[in-house]
């Protein structure tokens, strides 16, 4: 308990509103947390996992209506449409507020309604915020305790006067009868919402309980309300996997890196180099707060204390860090279970298991047509665990970035390494991130999606003011201070559409580049696009790379960036005025440059 007099209230409000049966407040305790397992357990939400095989784990199914964030029912309520941007979906708060509360009239009757006092970020660390999830679902609880620090040390951070971001989550399927039998991932089909009021710095989501739409914390306070929090308060709360790379001399650097879904952003995070005497350490895979330090330089924390990462694809091979991360005390959603309890999902091994349950319940073999796990299945798992964990991971004062990675899956045009003139060029950088749809998912091969900075579904603003506010950041220290900005691309294609750049651990390569360029050893060139490293200059000792792949990987495609200006202006037109003009001088810089060079070489 506490004597919080805005939690009392919050929790009086909901209350009233929701009807829970009880009210349990949340103590972060390993007692807690398998109390919540055994809830599970027995409303057959989860099944444990044999203790032999991944000690203190489970398993859990969800409702096949509900195994992914929907963004189309993601909602930024702020006061004026036009500050939630062209690209977020809008709702005026007091109408949301008054269709939501009709929802939420009830929804946790026959439930426990859970008080969730957590930190984003070490808990008492000036980077950090609190939250308060309301939730009245036990899969949650359990997953906030891997993810976020729970309990009374918050209580006592927050105090009786402290502010915090108000969630209240509820799973839409209230138990109307003691006799009805529960659901095993109760969820609502048909009315889900997921609602931020940035001005309130308020997150109301209803009807589902899955990842990012029920685990508050995460996308919902750590990215879409703390980027609006980070705007009024001059800090940045980004997209962006944070890693150290120790050179073989000791001296360590660390470098920021977002990308869109799907571009390896946990397994970059862990890497496990492939050039003898380099290291890499992980401080966080999904999310980046940074703040400028008393000597002007920006400060990152991981706002998160887990990992909610896809398992398809990932393996020894791929992630190994990840897979041994995820050997114990996890919790595992829609993989598919082995007859001898533990978890498997496509890509996991060489070869198939011959006989498994899939997510769906359903005996498969490999000759059933289908995959056996859901591609968006996930791990939980605790990120202490991970083997190449930083021993500063959880610094409260952050760590100093050196670098920021911007990333997109490109089959053509981008090269593997471009570093920006300055911020203002990385910021326009950024803005133009852009990833090529893969045929299997889309069915429409090579179009082009831009995903700025990769916030596009994350940002709780509207992102034209969003590049405003980088711009911001960059004018307000000295420039030396500030990381350097570069544009890599893991993903460019030879005409046969096989990849130049075999990625993964040869990744290092390009970070040893990053690192080296900071301590001014390594070379570059400059192009009308950024420096591009200078021959010589990229270390590809014993790496068999195809004849000319290199050249490829490197090269400044002007044609094909000429036939880019044109759907970089198409894209910056959807910010309307609200584009800053440090990014429209960038697009000009970069067409003359372009043309100059064109009639040079004429
Ligand atoms: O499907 C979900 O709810 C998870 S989304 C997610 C989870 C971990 C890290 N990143 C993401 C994402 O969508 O960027
Ligand atoms: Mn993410």
């Amino acid at each position: 308990m506490n004597n919080n007099k805005k939690l009392l209230e919050f929790i009086q409000k909901t209350a009233e509103v929701c009807r829970p049966d009880d009210i349990y407040w949340c103590n972060g305790s390993e007692e807690e947390y398998q109390l919540m397992v055994r809830l599970m357990i027995h409303s057959g939400t989860a099944i444990p996992m044999d203790p032999a095989k991944r000690p203190n784990s489970i398993y859990v199914r969800s409702s096949p209506a509900d195994v992914a964030r929907v963004e189309d029912r993601t909602f930024i309520c702020s006061k004026l449409e036009e500050n939630a941007g062209p690209t977020n979906n809008w709702s005026d708060p007091d109408e949301m507020k008054a269709k939501l509360i009709k929802l939420f009239a009830g929804s946790m009757r026959g439930r426990t309604m859970y008080v969730i006092p957590y930190s984003m970020g070490p808990t008492g660390s000036p980077i950090a915020k609190i939250g308060v999830e309301l939730t009245d679902s036990p899969y949650v609880v359990a997953n906030m305790h891997i993810m976020t620090r729970v309990g009374k040390e918050v209580l006592d951070v927050l105090g009786d006067t402290g502010d915090f971001v108000h969630g209240l989550h509820s799973v839409g399927a209230p138990l109307l009868d003691a006799t009805d039998p529960d659901s095993p991932w109760p969820c609502n089909a048909d009315h889900k919402y997921i609602c931020h009021f940035p001005e309130t710095r308020e997150i109301w989501s209803f009807g589902s309980g899955y990842g990012g739409n029920a685990l508050l914390g995460k996308k919902c306070h750590a990215l879409r309300i703390a980027s609006v929090q980070a705007r009024d308060e001059g800090w940045m709360a980004e997209h962006m996997l944070i890693l150290k790379l120790t050179n073989p001399e000791g001296q360590s650097k660390y470098i920021t890196g977002a990308f869109p879904s799907a571009c390896g952003k946990t397994n970059l995070a862990m890497l496990i180099p492939t050039i003898p005497g380099w290291k890499v350490e992980t401080i966080g895979d999904d999310i980046a707060w940074m703040k400028f330090g008393p000597d002007g330089r920006l400060y990152a924390i991981n706002p998160e204390a887990g990992f909610f990462g896809v398992a398809p694809g990932t393996s020894m091979k791929s992630n190994a860090n990840a897979l041994l991360a995820a050997e114990r005390n996890s919790i595992f959603t829609n993989c598919a279970i082995t007859p001898d309890g533990d978890v498997w999902w496509e890509g996991m091994s060489d070869e198939d298991p011959p006989r498994l349950t899939d997510w769906l319940r359903r005996p498969w073999m490999p000759n059933s047509g289908r995959p056996a796990a859901h591609p968006n299945a996930r791990f939980t798992t605790p990120a202490r665990q991970c083997p190449v964990v930083a021993p500063e991971w959880e610094d409260p004062k952050g760590v100093p970035i050196d670098a920021m990675l911007f990333g997109g899956r490109r089959g053509t045009v981008i090269p593997l390494v471009t570093e920006a003139y300055n911020w203002t060029h990385g910021t326009f950088l950024g803005s133009i991130v852009s990833s090529e749809t893969t045929f299997a998912a889309a069915g429409k091969v090579g179009q082009l999606r831009r995903d700025p900075m990769a916030m596009l579904p994350f940002c709780g603003y509207h992102m034209g003011d969003y590049f405003t506010h980088w711009l911001k950041i960059g004018a307000a220290t000295d420039p030396a201070k500030l990381p350097r900005i570069y544009y890599v691309n893991w993903f460019r294609r030879d005409a046969k559409g096989n990849f130049l750049w075999p990625g993964y651990g040869e990744n290092s390569r390009v970070l040893k580049w990053v690192f080296e360029r900071a301590n001014g050893i390594a070379e570059a060139v400059d192009t009308p696009i950024g420096r591009l490293p200078a021959p010589g200059s990229l270390d590809v000792s014993g790496l068999e790379l195809a004849p000319g792949a290199l050249e490829v990987l490197l090269e400044m495609d002007a044609e094909g960036w000429i036939n880019e200006v044109p759907l970089i202006k198409r894209h910056f037109e959807t910010f309307g005025d609200r584009l800053p003009k440090g990014l429209h001088d960038e697009v000009k810089r970069l067409e003359e440059g372009l043309l100059k060079l064109k009639c040079s070489t004429l």
